[in-house]
């Protein structure tokens, strides 16, 4: 059991009231709030060891490169990665699946192939693929989602025939930021593996909020963002099996990743550094690494039953509203800390501006998910997305700003 009490002590913005309310935080989903040791991580590197790193050669620059090395062998220890060298640094999910589609797509795939994903992929993880599969000529599929009791999860059956030896690529999320769905990443890369397929997984919603292993996954990309682990903004991870990036050409080009340049052209240094041009983000590298410590610190698996439980209780609590449709898996499916649900005749976005009234920050739209929405009959959705900091108690404002606006709007 988690001491959430002591927990919201180390969350410095917990303590403040929004439009006369305690500010009650269920948008985790979109990014989760800071803790001191990270927020002390970026005050200590800008006001000691400012510097540019791999280039200079007096202390600050190389306390700068330590420190950001060093980051980089946490956050390889984070995701039990075999080799620091696998962890590249990038803006974000986002980036890191473009590099991937960008590099690998380019190299690999070509008319007749299929790339392999599914209907519930944020947009992050389906434009790229879209947009590959345009420039190559390959093929884009898609592996549907269940209805029912299982909803949002994904239709494993029909991998059967999806999955065909022309499936060069499968990209999947681990969980769905909108459903809450927690995918059996496991069973998923070893099926695609089966026929040959290099594997990608969607991490920006699991990876701070599970135990997370790369090699138990058993996948060869993982990309994740550190604003929704705790960690800053603008500073991300895309992890790769060491093989398959020696063999990656860089998809960005410029300073710090090169050999040996001539007027005719240039070679690669090895991964990480030939896919990170320019001068890095080392301040928030740096405070990504915090947020694993602070993470590990209170244990992952901890906060997965905890996550686990504040969606149990919300989906409970929240079914004694009226009209309600809760959306994704059923009690005791696979579900993460996240609840979406939807009111007929009420739109999202006046449930979260009358929550915001009363203090309550939630996220109403489509959450970059807009095939996934149509399929499910919707334009959006309210979602509550829990985190370590949350509690029950947080979860009955939840639902008490809810009945104040659906007997505005219903009566
Ligand atoms: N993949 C998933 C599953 C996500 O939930 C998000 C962000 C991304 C990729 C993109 O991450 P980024 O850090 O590169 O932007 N999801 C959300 C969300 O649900 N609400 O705001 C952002």
């Amino acid at each position: 059991m988690l001491d959430v009490n002591k927990i919201r002590a180390d969350f410095p913005i917990l303590h403040q009231q929004v439009n006369g309310h305690p500010l009650v935080y269920l948008d985790n989903g979109a990014t989760a709030q800071k803790p001191r040791r990270v927020i002390d991580a970026l005050v200590h590197y800008y006001e000691r060891d400012n510097s540019n790193v791999h280039r200079g050669l007096h202390a600050l620059s190389m306390r700068a490169t330590d420190a950001y090395e060093g980051a980089r062998a946490r956050i390889a220890k984070f995701i039990n990665a075999a080799d620091p060298a696998e962890v590249i640094f990038t803006r974000g999910t986002t980036e890191s699946i473009n590099l991937v589609a960008h590099s690998w797509g380019h190299a690999h795939l070509k008319p007749g192939d299929v790339v392999l994903t599914t209907e519930i992929e944020h947009h992050s993880n389906l434009i790229p693929w879209q947009q590959a599969a345009r420039a190559s000529g390959a093929t884009l599929k898609y592996v549907p989602f269940l209805g029912g009791d299982a909803e949002g999860g994904l239709d494993l059956a029909a991998l059967d025939t999806l999955l065909t030896p022309q499936v060069k690529l499968f990209a999947f999320t681990h969980i769905s930021n909108t459903l809450g769905t927690i995918n059996p990443a496991a069973e998923l890369c070893r099926r695609a593996r089966a026929v040959g397929a290099v594997t990608v997984i969607d991490a920006a919603q699991s990876v701070g909020h599970m135990p997370l292993d790369v090699r138990a996954l058993g996948c060869d990309f993982l990309a994740f963002s550190g604003h929704k682990m705790c960690g800053p903004t603008g500073i991300g991870v895309l992890y790769g099996r060491r093989a398959l990036l020696d063999k990656l050409a860089p998809d960005e080009t410029g300073g710090g990743i090169v050999v040996s340049v001539t007027y005719e052209g240039a070679t690669w240094k090895p991964a990480p550094e030939r896919f990170e041009a320019g001068t890095p983000n080392v301040a928030d590298a740096i405070a990504l690494g915090a947020a694993c410590d602070y993470l590990d610190s209170i244990g992952r698996d901890q906060i997965a039953a905890h996550d686990a439980v504040l969606a149990q209780v919300a989906m409970e609590k929240l079914s004694t509203l009226p009209g309600i449709r809760i959306i994704g898996p059923r009690t005791g499916a696979a579900r993460s800390g996240l609840v979406s649900f939807a009111f007929e005749g009420v739109h999202a976005h006046d449930i979260v501006t009358f929550a915001d009234e009363d203090g309550v920050a939630l996220r109403g739209g489509h959450h970059c998910n807009q095939p996934l929405m149509r399929k499910l009959g919707l334009t959006s959705t309210t979602r509550a997305s829990f985190y370590l900091y949350n509690t029950e108690q947080e979860i009955d404002a939840l639902v008490a700003t809810l009945r104040r606006t659906l007997k505005f709007f219903i009566g």
